[in-house]
């Protein structure tokens, strides 16, 4: 048996307490839905994204990357998954997007304290989205793991300014009066394990300058009656999937059959 055949325990459904204690504080840790097996495979996928990656594209920048990758449903669609989502938002589910964001080592960039909701603006009405972020590697306060203020989703929008390109990845940040920082929670993952926040949890996370890369990919998900609107200021066409249940928006949204994987 080599190291990769050995597994690990999965952890069940959330359990009520879990689930109350997500839609109170906008967040939940959680354990592994993934065998190590599938894990390792999801982390070999992303190896060879990264090693494929256009000069000018940072590996924190990998967005959507299963419209090119028919590979990456076998886990996005994976009934496990699928099971706990359910627990937050309802049995019709839809897949919104995912997003790998790799920090490589000694240089990964600071995701600044934002809200996804603002981000998404008036694409998703009303705006409900459950965020799954899976640790392909185990993620540190030293490699910059993900930081969450707990019940901060309850506050929705809150004010905006421009920070430094260079250092983060996206331009803008929630003002420090409307956010304090100290309460930040450090969500440490062992690899395989995951987290869920809120469409309006203020999150962020530091730079990496640790040795060891800091890989997450967040897998993202709505209650099929959130309607999806054309935004022509997002440059580039975005598709979306009902994976398990019935449209809920009489017929609004238009969901793209998932792929052979
Ligand atoms: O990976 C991170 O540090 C931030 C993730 C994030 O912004 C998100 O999942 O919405």
């Amino acid at each position: 048996m080599t190291s990769s055949d050995q597994d690990w325990e999965i952890s069940p459904i959330p359990t009520t307490d879990q689930v109350d204690f997500y839609h109170k504080n906008g967040y939940l840790k959680f354990g592994r839905i993934f065998t190590k097996r599938e894990l390792d495979t999801l982390r070999d996928y992303v190896d060879h994204m990264i090693a494929n990656l256009p000069q000018e594209t940072r590996s924190e920048q990998m967005d959507v990357p299963h419209f090119a990758n028919p590979s990456l449903f076998r886990y996005l669609t994976h009934p496990a998954v699928l099971d706990v989502i359910e627990c937050f938002i309802g049995p019709d589910i839809v897949l919104w997007s995912s997003h790998f964001i790799s920090k490589r080592s000694g240089d990964g960039l600071a995701v600044p304290w934002h809200q996804d909701g603002v981000y998404w603006g008036s694409r998703l009405q009303p705006m409900q989205v459950v965020t799954m972020w899976l640790a392909v590697d185990a993620s540190t306060v030293d490699n910059g793991c993900m930081r969450v203020i707990a019940g901060s989703h309850q506050q929705k929008y809150l004010r905006y300014e421009d920070v430094d390109r260079q250092e983060h990845l996206f331009g803008r940040e929630i003002v420090n009066e409307d956010l304090n920082r100290s309460e930040g929670i450090d969500l440490e993952l062992e690899v395989g394990e995951c987290h869920f926040h809120d469409a309006f949890t203020a999150h962020g996370s530091n730079p990496n300058r640790s040795g060891k890369r800091r890989c997450g990919y967040t897998m993202r998900y709505m209650p099929a009656d959130v309607e999806h609107h054309f935004d022509s200021s997002w440059n580039r066409q975005h598709h979306i999937y009902l994976l398990r249940g019935q449209d809920q928006t009489n017929g609004f949204n238009t969901y793209k059959t998932v792929p052979d994987f």
